[in-house]
């Protein structure tokens, strides 16, 4: 199945039978390969919550700070705002009730405006999955990371217990931050793939990360690295020219936006593992290739989510603009991020910021 240009994704899904409701009592289709295959206990432990912050050493944060050399400053979040592109029925409603919200209080006549928001706050805009994001279902129920299932204790409607974003928030992200440039590698925006294949100019495979680093001249990746993909579709949902855009080429630009997009395919995410990075992402709403059948280097859907995040608890950043590195051609940098402490949620909104 191809998706369909302008077709929002999730609806692409759900047509295609990859979400599937399930009635009461039917038996469940199941993958056991985090059973059989020993995605848990992770490196870390059995009684591990946070995943890959945990190979952070001081050690590692000194490094990384050397990388500070031309004192700039880029923030890599982009804006939160009702009209952005979203996934599937996300959406951002914010409104700012009273306006002002209270007040006068006293002699000096204080006002106060407060916002009222209502969204998926963990999965929205720019946006880090965390350990309740993504999960398996097996036959022993939904799988989470370090073998956490949604019928432990803890786990409920109200909030993901064990898998909650706060665990790993504890411990934030301070490392060196690398920026991987495919629009300079493929010599203009990555296009939306087409085929399942590691020669579509759409997927970004291993060979093509170590190309990047080499061509880049910057070290190899390694232990402790946040590593990023800047692929060019971010720039549809732009980050600066966005406001500019009247209602009807916000519409287009959403719905191309959401049709699919370039990123790493499984090699490279592989690959990154092998180099045991921290945290990966890209300027796009997966930050790994999805293409036709939603697939990315390899028929499955979303195989980097699952083979980093769930396997091995190497989180992902989404949606964010890094368009001021690329511009800056700043390839390493002193990188520093920490999710919101939302206890059981399943994600965070926030901005990154490298410094370099
Ligand atoms: C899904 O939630 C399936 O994707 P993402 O992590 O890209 O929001």
């Amino acid at each position: 199945m191809r998706i369909k240009k302008g077709v929002n994704i999730f609806t692409s899904l759900v047509t295609a039978g990859v979400f599937v409701a399930i009635a009461p009592g039917s038996a469940l289709a199941a993958n056991d390969e985090p059973l059989t295959g020993g995605w848990a206990p992770s490196e870390w432990g059995a009684d591990d919550m946070a995943g890959s912050v945990n190979t952070t050493t001081p050690r590692m944060v000194v490094k990384a700070a050397r990388l500070v050399k031309r004192g700039k400053v880029a923030t890599l979040g982009k804006i939160y705002a009702q009209d952005a592109p979203a996934f599937g029925s996300r959406g951002w409603r914010m409104t700012i009730p009273g306006l002002p919200t209270g007040g006068p209080f006293g002699n000096q006549e204080l006002v106060y405006n407060d916002e009222y928001l209502s969204t998926e706050i963990g999965q929205i805009g720019t946006q880090f999955d965390g350990p309740g994001h993504i999960g398996v279902r097996t036959s022993k129920g939904d799988f989470f990371y370090n073998g956490r299932y949604l019928t432990d204790a803890g786990v409920s409607a109200y909030g993901m217990g064990p898998l909650g974003v706060e665990h790993v928030a504890k411990i934030g992200f301070v490392c060196r931050g690398v920026l991987l440039d495919a629009v300079a590698l493929r010599g203009g925006q990555l296009p939306i793939p087409v085929e399942a294949s590691p020669s579509d100019p759409g997927i970004i495979t291993a060979e093509d990360v170590k190309t990047m680093i080499r061509k880049q001249g910057i070290a190899p990746i390694g232990e402790g690295d946040c590593v990023f993909l800047y692929t060019g579709h971010g720039n549809i949902w732009h980050p600066t020219n966005w406001d500019s855009y009247d209602a009807a080429e916000k519409t287009r630009r959403v719905a191309e936006f959401n049709s699919g997009e370039p990123g790493f395919g499984i090699s490279a995410c592989e690959y990154l593992a092998s180099r045991k990075i921290i945290l990966w992402g890209a300027d796009t709403w997966a930050s790994e290739a999805v293409g036709p059948g939603f697939a990315g280097e390899t028929s499955q859907p979303f195989e980097c989510h699952i083979k980093l995040m769930t396997k091995r608890g190497i989180w992902n950043l989404e949606n964010m603009d890094l368009s001021q590195l690329v511009a800056d051609k700043a390839y390493e940098f002193l990188f520093a991020w920490s999710p919101l402490k939302i206890k059981g949620g399943t994600g965070s909104p926030g901005n990154p910021v490298a410094m370099y």
